[in-house]
């Protein structure tokens, strides 16, 4: 992956309250469910702009649970890694633009006891939508901090109801060479996949994303499901999912499978464990021209580190 951001061209976010009240992450962890927009959301996802007038707390909340502002939606939707569209990061909005996520299917199989194929309305009908501020590091050192609408991963996966042999959880992006111009580049190995420990993949942290700002996911951001996991690089949070199968062995993955060396299946941010072509003690926010120490597990360490107590996170990296 290449470390090539521009630095000057994202403007600062705006109409934002620095202000604002914002949950610390014990209540966050709590109230998510409570201060989500539920209901409204889960109907048919009407425009934002009129609900969040009459949910003033909302706008209120659009900073992440240490403080820092979310990227406005024309940073989050503007500046995107989609390698199955092209690997300018500024042009898949536009590459992507009329990406058909409709009919999708999401199968959920493999070591289970109730396999299933989901349709995303069956998904958002199923399970209420939230809405979660989270930051997303990139490995090549950039980052956002994103409002996401979505739910968590681990209310699926209970209700498929995993066997005891499942010990992972594998991820497929659609493969489609009549809409994904990128994948013509078959020097990758498409396609693209992700994996998680099981433990990970039902922490609460981890969510299934249908939207950002309330409003459905475009297609450059991952329409129209993807994976968030926010205290692991942002390549970990595959795109436009149409698989998720529990396994028993570790899944190959596709960064992993490209550099094993400089992409590691477990992709914690980790400012201590250096990329092999560049730190990753810093990164720049999106928006913000200074750069800021990146924080171990993203920030997220008081939720995670118990997952990784027994590992030495510079060897499985
Ligand atoms: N299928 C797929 N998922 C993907 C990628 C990709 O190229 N293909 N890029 C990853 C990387 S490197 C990052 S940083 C995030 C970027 O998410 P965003 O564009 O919504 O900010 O998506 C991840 N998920
Ligand atoms: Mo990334």
């Amino acid at each position: 992956m290449r470390n090539a951001y521009s630095s000057s061209t994202t403007p600062k976010s705006s109409g934002i309250t620095p202000e604002a009240v914002y949950y610390n992450r014990r209540s966050f962890m709590k109230s998510a469910g409570a201060i989500a927009m539920g209901a409204f959301l889960a109907a048919c996802n009407p425009g934002y702009e009129t609900d969040i007038e009459s949910t003033s707390t909302l706008s209120a909340s659009l900073v992440d649970e240490l403080g820092a502002p979310a990227n406005s939606y024309e940073e989050i939707t503007s500046f995107n890694n989609f390698y199955e569209f092209t690997l300018s990061k500024t042009e898949v909005a536009d590459l992507a633009k009329d990406f058909k996520t409709s009919p999708w299917e999401v199968e959920v199989s493999g070591l289970v006891q109730k396999p299933g194929v989901y349709t995303i309305d069956d998904l958002t009908q199923k399970y209420p939508l939230e809405e979660r501020v989270y930051r997303l590091r990139c490995v090549e050192a950039w980052s956002m901090v994103i409002p996401w609408t979505g739910f968590e991963l681990a209310s699926l996966l209970k209700d498929v109801k995993p066997l005891t042999d499942a010990k992972y959880v594998r991820f497929e992006t659609l493969h489609d060479l009549t809409q994904m111009p990128g994948l013509r580049d078959t020097s990758y190995p498409w396609p693209y996949t992700e994996g998680l420990r099981l433990d990970e993949a039902l922490h609460p942290l981890t969510l299934l994303v249908t939207g950002i700002y309330g409003k459905a996911l475009p297609p450059q951001d991952g329409a129209p499901i993807r994976l968030v996991v926010p205290w692991k690089y942002g390549f970990k949070s595959i795109k436009s999912i149409i698989k998720i199968e529990l396994v028993e062995k570790q899944p190959q993955t596709f960064w992993n499978t490209i550099a094993p060396d400089e992409y590691g299946f477990y992709a914690n941010v980790n400012p201590d464990v250096s990329h092999p072509r560049w730190s990753q003690a810093q990164e720049r926010r999106i928006g913000e021209n200074t750069r800021q120490k990146t924080l171990v597990f993203n920030g997220y360490a008081e939720d995670v580190a118990a997952l990784y107590s027994d590992m030495d996170l510079s060897e499985n990296f």
